[in-house]
């Protein structure tokens, strides 16, 4: 039990989620490291949602409502960190989320499905070892045919290598939450949120809410207006 009233009781409560992510069998033994280096640079960062990802959760929010076919993709940290607020964003904008593990574990992908039904999802796909993403090796590659591989738009958080590089590649828009702006997802993305996903969802979620009420061309003049970039090059500034 970690008292309220210690300094880092946010920041270690977050990595309790990833501690019992491990023990049920959601998240896996890798995920504690990315969670470090999460941590990291969260520290860097000031631990809160600084104007440059405002900006992208803003940019996030008209492309996610732009989209034709979103989808959210989930591994094992997303699902153990964020499960409410996943279901939410699949239910809000009738995106399904897709299992997609990095570590392969059909066990695993079956208790990340489960999980996130327990808090509401509807529409949960799993990868099908019959259908692969095109320049990928990984067990990133399988998709569902009826979610990655039909989608415009893939919102990919917490993760780094090449598959957002591989999905743009594809004629994919890609949208991620990572601490990491120097990461290869981060950089490669075409929208980079750079704030921790405990915090970012609930505001890409409101987001949402208000924009729903903006015609498209609002939205497009969102989408235009914004230089992902710019706010990946401010980010890379704040944690000098
Ligand atoms: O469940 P699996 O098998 O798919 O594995 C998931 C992990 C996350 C272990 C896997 O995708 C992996 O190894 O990821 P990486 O390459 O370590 O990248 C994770 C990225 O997410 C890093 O750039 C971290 O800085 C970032 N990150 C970690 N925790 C958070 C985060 N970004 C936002 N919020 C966090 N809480």
């Amino acid at each position: 039990m970690i008292p309220k009233s210690h300094p880092r009781y946010t920041s270690l409560r977050t990595r309790n989620l990833i501690v019992k992510g491990v023990k049920k069998g959601i998240a896996s033994m890798d995920g504690l490291i990315a969670h470090g280096r999460g941590e990291a640079f969260d520290y860097l960062l000031g631990e809160k949602t600084n104007e440059f990802a405002e900006e992208s959760i803003g940019a996030a929010a008209a492309l996610m409502l732009l989209a034709k076919k979103p989808v959210i993709s989930v591994n094992g940290n997303t699902a153990a960190l964020a499960p409410k607020e996943l279901a939410r964003l699949s239910n809000l904008v009738q995106a399904p989320l897709e299992v997609n593990v990095f570590h392969p574990s059909k066990k695993r992908e079956l208790k990340i499905k489960s999980h996130l039904k327990k808090y509401g999802a509807k529409m949960v796909l799993l990868p099908d070892k019959n259908y692969k993403i095109r320049f990928l090796e990984s067990n990133r590659k399988y998709a569902s045919p009826e979610g990655i591989l039909k989608a415009d738009v893939v919102f990919v958080p917490l993760e780094d290598g090449d598959r957002a590089e591989a999905l743009i590649k594809s004629g994919k828009k890609v949208i991620t939450v990572d601490l990491n702006p120097l990461s290869r997802t981060a950089q490669k993305a075409t929208i980079t949120i750079v704030d921790n996903i405990v915090r970012a969802m609930p505001l890409l979620i409101s987001s949402i809410r208000e924009y729903r009420k903006y015609d498209k061309n609002k939205l497009k003049e969102i989408l235009k207006n914004y230089d992902n970039k710019k706010f990946l090059e401010e980010s890379i500034s704040s944690l000098r």
